[in-house]
């Protein structure tokens, strides 16, 4: 069923000691886009968790080439780099920005939008763990209502999540999709197929973090599993505007039945002062969502 599953590159492109914490969502997810998108490949890097990665010059466990960039610039100065490399003939290299939440959905926005405007050439992904992770768990455009951080730490976060998908699908890019690290290979074939075409491609990355969602490091994967069979987080793809379900949410629309929303709800810290209001109106969105998607999947 899956294109690559018989053809994994083996290779490690992050050797042992990284400074990320145990169990991090977004270490096995960079693993295995750089996997996917293999040598010939240089990242776009702005303040966050993944610069904490990167580690400290001038050592690092990426064996891939890296610029820190400036938190609110990462699409331009990724947009740079895929300039300077065309200028130089090297059309074989991918150039990919990769961003957390709060470098995409709030600071990062005006740089990404430009650039997807003018359908630059480069895999834009943002890993998205829910809030400003690296430097304490404040509040971002991508929190969910009803959760605890250090911004909002009485009565929880009253505004819904930014429907960020919805703003990047309406700058009619060739490419946008969904991923979960919970499953690497439908990450590892979309990161394979996003690297063959030319333009802007945006991958949404469903990024688990134990410390800021307040779950055992054990628990990643099971935590990204539960986020996409309660519905909540919809793994697709849309090329050229055509939409379409992928692996697990695949499977889940064709014959399965989504778990209740409570069942994710239940098993992280940070959702311990939601009230019954806010996780019935939870409920409801992601039913409406995945209703929308039905239809669109069979139109
Ligand atoms: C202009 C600017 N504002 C604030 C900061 C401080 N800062 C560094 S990383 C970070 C949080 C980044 O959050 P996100 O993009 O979600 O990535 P994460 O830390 O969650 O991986 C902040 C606020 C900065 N470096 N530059
Ligand atoms: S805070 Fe979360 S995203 Fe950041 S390194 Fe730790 S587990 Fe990973
Ligand atoms: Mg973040």
């Amino acid at each position: 069923m899956h294109e690559n599953i018989f053809k994994i590159n083996e290779k490690e492109y992050i050797l042992p000691g990284s400074r990320a914490c145990q169990g991090c969502g977004l270490s096995l997810a960079y693993r295995y886009i750089l996997k996917a998108l293999r040598e010939n490949t240089i990242v776009a890097i702005p303040p966050s968790c993944l610069c904490v990665l990167h580690g400290l010059y001038p050592t690092t466990p990426v064996i891939v080439p890296a610029l820190n960039t400036t938190f609110a610039s990462n699409a331009a100065s990724a947009s740079g780099i895929v300039a300077g490399l065309d200028a130089l003939g090297k059309r074989e290299m991918t150039v990919l920005a990769l961003s957390g939440d709060g470098g995409t959905y709030d600071i990062g926005i005006q740089s990404l939008s430009g650039a997807a405007e003018r359908n630059t050439n480069f895999i834009f992904a943002c890993y998205d763990n829910e809030a400003y992770m690296n430097t304490g768990t404040q509040r971002s455009g991508a929190t969910p209502q009803g959760t605890i951080t250090t911004t909002t730490p009485i009565l929880t976060k009253q505004d819904p999540k930014k429907d960020f998908l919805k703003i990047m699908e309406a700058h009619h890019i060739p490419y946008l999709a969904t991923v979960s690290p919970a499953y690497p290979i439908d990450l590892y074939d979309k990161f394979v197929k996003a690297k063959k075409i030319r333009g802007t491609r945006y991958i949404h990355i469903d990024t688990p973090c134990p410390p800021g969602w307040g779950f055992p490091t054990r628990d990643t994967v099971k935590i990204g599993k539960l986020a996409v069979e309660t519905g909540l987080f919809v793994l697709f793809e849309i090329e050229n505007g055509r939409f379409r379900f992928t692996g697990r949410s695949k499977t889940m629309a064709e014959r399965g039945k989504l778990l209740p929303l409570v069942n994710y709800v239940k098993k992280q810290r940070r959702f311990k002062d939601m009230s019954i209001e806010q996780l019935k109106k939870a409920q409801s969105s992601v039913n409406s969502r995945w209703n929308e998607y039905l239809k669109r999947a069979e139109g």
